[in-house]
């Protein structure tokens, strides 16, 4: 098997990159470990930023996300029993699009096959090989074959437990961790949402979130520990949980059945650099965010977008500036991500060392978010997606 270019994983970020690559006129393989209906059924991201909405539409995969997206003007941040809106659009003059990851994947898997070109799911044994080469190989089983693929790039897509980032060489990379003493245990419940827009709720007895899928689902999260034992929380306990940290004078949280539940531990990670030889990490293989900025898909999207772009300025005009200066590019918005991401998740959960001091820190910086235009206006233009990183 022959292509221009490799690409590892069918995440967002993978899958993005070939319908890029695609409508350029650049060959691309997709190789996917899991199968299709478990990649389609992974229940993660909520938000995407307005200009990444805006990519799925220009790259021609954004007729759904257009018609079904929620276009949100901002989101409501609670503290104790007080919530304040901070409006997106009169601060920046952006918005942004309420639309499933899962729904993201289905659209460009549903391109990607009308597009004809290979997308292989259950896909076993990758290994990389010859990346400083200028005909690096990567090898894999499928359907009970060995086979090995020729290409001119590769582009780990694999996210944070792939092959790509172990494939470069000892003592190329340099790792940044941060591990959080808390998690996520998120619902996927069947009722409308009780509010209109995201509601981050900081209280003393942890985090909350309330989002939404659509009129008619209603996503939620509420902190817990990184090991939660989901055993330990049937849905009326989950319900009473949310209805006390979400709850406000005057307002109602309604219930309904739940379709899903997980617990997501939370890291930050970040990889330097996001290249080696004819290697390329995006998305979640070179960065992780704590969800808490709604960053994590946003930012494998608009990393794909630069990699696509440095492939295709390299194609058409062999100009190579681009792709050097990729992982550059890409880091700069990584890390200003990585602390928006940081700063939301420190800023809005209680972690259990957390004494009064950090308390009073995190009310404090709430409420200066409500009483300065100009506090409001930094967290809005993070929100929203920040250009000059
Ligand atoms: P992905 O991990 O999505 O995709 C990588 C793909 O590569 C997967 O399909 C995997 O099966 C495949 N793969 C792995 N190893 C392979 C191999 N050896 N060969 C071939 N294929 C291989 N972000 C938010 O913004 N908001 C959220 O609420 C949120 N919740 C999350 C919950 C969980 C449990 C997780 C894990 C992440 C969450 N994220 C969230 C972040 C998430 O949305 C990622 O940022 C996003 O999926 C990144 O996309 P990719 O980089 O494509 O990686
Ligand atoms: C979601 O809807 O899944 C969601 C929204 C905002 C976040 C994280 C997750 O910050």
């Amino acid at each position: 098997m022959r292509t221009q270019v490799a690409i590892v994983g069918a995440g967002p970020a993978g899958l993005t990159l070939a319908q890029l690559l695609h409508v350029a006129g650049i060959d691309s393989v997709v190789l996917e470990a899991r199968s299709r209906d478990y990649v389609e059924a992974r229940i993660r991201a909520g938000v995407l930023e307005h200009d990444v909405a805006e990519l799925f539409v220009q790259a021609g995969v954004g007729e759904r996300v257009r018609r079904e997206g929620l276009v949100h003007t901002g989101v409501e941040l609670q503290s104790g029993r007080e919530r304040h809106r901070v409006a997106f659009d009169e601060l920046t003059g952006r918005t942004i699009v309420v639309y499933g990851q899962t729904e993201v994947v289905k659209d460009l898997i549903a391109a990607r096959l009308e597009s004809g070109r290979p997308l292989l799911f259950d896909v076993e044994d990758v290994s990389l090989h010859d990346l400083e080469s200028e005909r690096p190989r990567v090898r894999f089983a499928h359907e009970g074959a060995e086979e090995e693929l020729e290409c001119e790039f590769v582009a780990g897509c694999d996210g944070f437990h792939g092959v790509s980032r172990p494939s470069v060489p000892a003592g190329i990379l340099r790792e940044f961790h941060r591990e959080y003493p808390y998690g996520w245990l998120g619902i996927l419940a069947a009722v409308a949402p009780s509010s209109d827009e995201l509601v981050y709720a900081h209280t003393e007895r942890g985090f909350a979130l309330l989002s939404m899928r659509s009129p008619e689902l209603s996503r939620l999260y509420l902190q817990c520990a990184p090991d939660e034992d989901l055993e330990l929380w049937p849905d009326e306990r989950i319900w009473e949980e949310l209805q006390e940290r979400l709850g406000v004078d005057g307002w109602t949280l309604h219930e309904g059945p739940i379709l899903e539940k997980g617990v997501t531990p939370m890291r930050s990670f970040v990889v330097e650099p996001m290249q080696w030889r004819r290697l390329y990490l995006a998305g979640d293989a070179a960065h992780i965010v704590p969800p808490t900025g709604a960053k994590g898909l946003n930012l494998a999207v608009r990393d794909v977008a630069a990699l696509a772009e440095a492939l295709v300025a390299w194609y058409r005009d062999g100009h190579v500036a681009l792709l050097e200066a990729y992982s550059e590019t890409c880091l700069r918005r990584v890390w200003r991500a990585e602390h928006f991401s940081w700063w939301m998740t420190t800023m809005l959960h209680r972690a259990p060392e957390d004494d009064e001091f950090t308390l009073r820190l995190q009310q404090s910086q709430l409420r200066y978010l409500r009483t300065s235009r100009v506090a409001a206006t930094s967290l809005a233009e993070n929100y929203v997606g920040i250009e000059h990183a």
